[in-house]
């Protein structure tokens, strides 16, 4: 079997040698893919993989824009369509200074599954720039967003590519691209997920990605007969996705102790309480400030500059951050302090190597794809309410994200299950593929 993947591996390397995190979410598909591959008929001889691998289309444009001093500026648009045989393409948009090629087609590979795994008619994408909105002004970002949209909005639409938010890409990034959209088609559609609710969006998709990652934490906990009550939790991040992995852990009565940015991690011992959380969301969203302004305020908390939370004890751990930000030796840590439960709300948070050993050591672990999909999976209720010109209740859209995401717990299990063990990586990997390489196998060779 290990000739089969490495044949695969030195073939797919061939053409992205220079893509590393690129090759490292394909590598980590394939192990687990290719012995499914091989064993069923179907499946065997007919290159899927392969075929998966390859984008449909990369698009690469110039975002020329004036920032505030008058001075010309020059970034990088990117739109990785990666695969679109159950849907139109979907996915996110970066805007981050480190944001290349190589990390929008991991992203774009990885949503692939993701979206599958939602059930939802969704193909996958992801797109992005090199801009970084951390320092500039609201007007820089309005202007930076319309440059953007003015060479995007002919290669995307409600029916053929749907883009949303990521890191740097929130609600106030999706208004300005919408408003460009808008007014270059001349039409309002549901051709952007994230939108404000009372322009198209839906309530509860800014909660989405954060509480299903709770969610399927939940589901594996209860799987064997435990919950996240009183659980230590560590949360890596302090954008989008951790502020409400936060809000629902903290709603679960388990006891937050960090949170994280790019400059350094906080921790307070006394557990983040929904005050604390709305500070948070304050310094982050409406100052944008480093999350260090929390130990000023609060003086049990300690900051940590420079440094992830991975060494503090717990129970639980929540990558909510960036890609690779659990290495072998933050794993290795997390395991010796009495971390028993991973749920990724990041995409690829964890290195191969952090991952083997939360197999070894029978750690609860969630791949991103599987248990941060509940972020999409709401944009695809987005869309469908969007279709119906008809909004669901905050009640209804919850309901159905919490079904989403014990389903996609469950076909984890149907295809990972082991003796002992759920690899779940294993599980969300060949649960995506299946659904995506049928249909691919029914429209042909194109
Ligand atoms: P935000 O931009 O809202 O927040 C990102 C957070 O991560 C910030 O606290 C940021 O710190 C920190 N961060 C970003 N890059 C790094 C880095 N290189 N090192 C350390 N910290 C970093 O993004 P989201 O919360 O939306 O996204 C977080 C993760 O979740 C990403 O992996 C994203 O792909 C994934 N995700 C997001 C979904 C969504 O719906 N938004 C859906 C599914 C997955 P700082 O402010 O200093 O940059
Ligand atoms: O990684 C992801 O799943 C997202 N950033 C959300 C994508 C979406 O279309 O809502």
């Amino acid at each position: 079997m290990n000739k089969v993947i490495n044949e695969f591996l030195n073939e797919v390397n061939r053409r992205n040698s220079h893509e590393p995190e690129f090759m490292q979410a394909v590598s980590e598909v394939a192990s687990t893919v290719l012995p499914y591959i091989v064993s069923k008929k179907i499946y065997h001889g007919k290159n899927i993989l392969l075929r998966m691998v390859e984008p449909e289309r990369v698009i690469m444009f110039r975002v020329p824009w004036v920032d505030d001093s008058g001075e010309i500026r020059v970034n990088r648009g990117y739109r990785v369509e990666m695969n679109s045989a159950i849907g139109p393409y979907k996915g996110g948009l970066r805007f981050h200074k480190s944001v290349n090629l190589s990390i929008l087609k991991f992203l774009a590979f990885e949503q692939v599954f993701k979206n599958a795994l939602t059930t939802l008619p969704m193909g996958g994408g992801k797109g992005g720039s090199d801009f970084d909105p951390k320092d500039k002004s609201d007007a820089e970002v309005m202007r930076f967003c319309q440059s953007f949209m003015t060479e995007l909005f002919r290669h995307i639409g409600p029916n053929r590519d749907i883009p949303a938010g990521d890191i740097g890409v929130g609600g106030r990034e999706i208004g300005f691209l919408f408003g460009q959209y808008k007014k270059l088609k001349n039409e309002f559609t549901g051709v952007l997920t994230g939108k404000g609710v009372s322009w198209g969006g839906s309530l509860i998709r800014p909660e989405a990605t954060g509480y299903g990652t709770v969610y399927f934490a939940q589901n594996m906990l209860e799987r064997v007969g435990d919950n996240l009550e009183n659980k230590q939790v560590l949360i890596s991040g302090s954008g989008n996705v951790a502020q409400y992995a936060a809000e629902k852990c903290i709603m679960l009565n388990a006891k937050v102790l960090t949170l994280s940015d790019s400059s350094g991690f906080i921790h307070d011992p006394d557990g983040i309480d929904i005050e604390k959380l709305n500070y948070v969301m304050k310094i982050k969203n409406v100052e944008r400030q480093r999350i260090s302004k929390y130990a000023d305020k609060y003086s049990q908390a300690k900051y940590y500059h420079n440094q992830k939370p991975w060494s503090i004890p717990c129970h639980v751990a929540l990558p909510c951050a960036t890609e690779n930000e659990i290495t072998e030796s933050n794993a290795k840590e997390l395991i010796l302090n009495g971390c028993f439960c991973v749920s990724e709300g990041a995409n690829m948070p964890s290195t191969p190597t952090a991952i083997k050993h939360f197999h070894q050591a029978k750690v609860f672990y969630a791949p991103g794809k599987a248990s941060n999909a509940g972020g999409v999976a709401v944009s695809g209720l987005e869309m469908a309410q969007n279709s119906l010109r008809y909004n669901w209740t905050r009640e209804e859209v919850d309901l159905r994200l919490k079904k989403i995401m014990k389903d996609i717990h469950d076909s984890c299990i149907v295809y990972g299950k082991q003796k002992n063990y759920v690899n779940y990586e294993k599980g969300a990997n060949i649960a995506g593929f299946v659904k995506v390489a049928d249909a691919m196998l029914a429209q042909g060779v194109v």
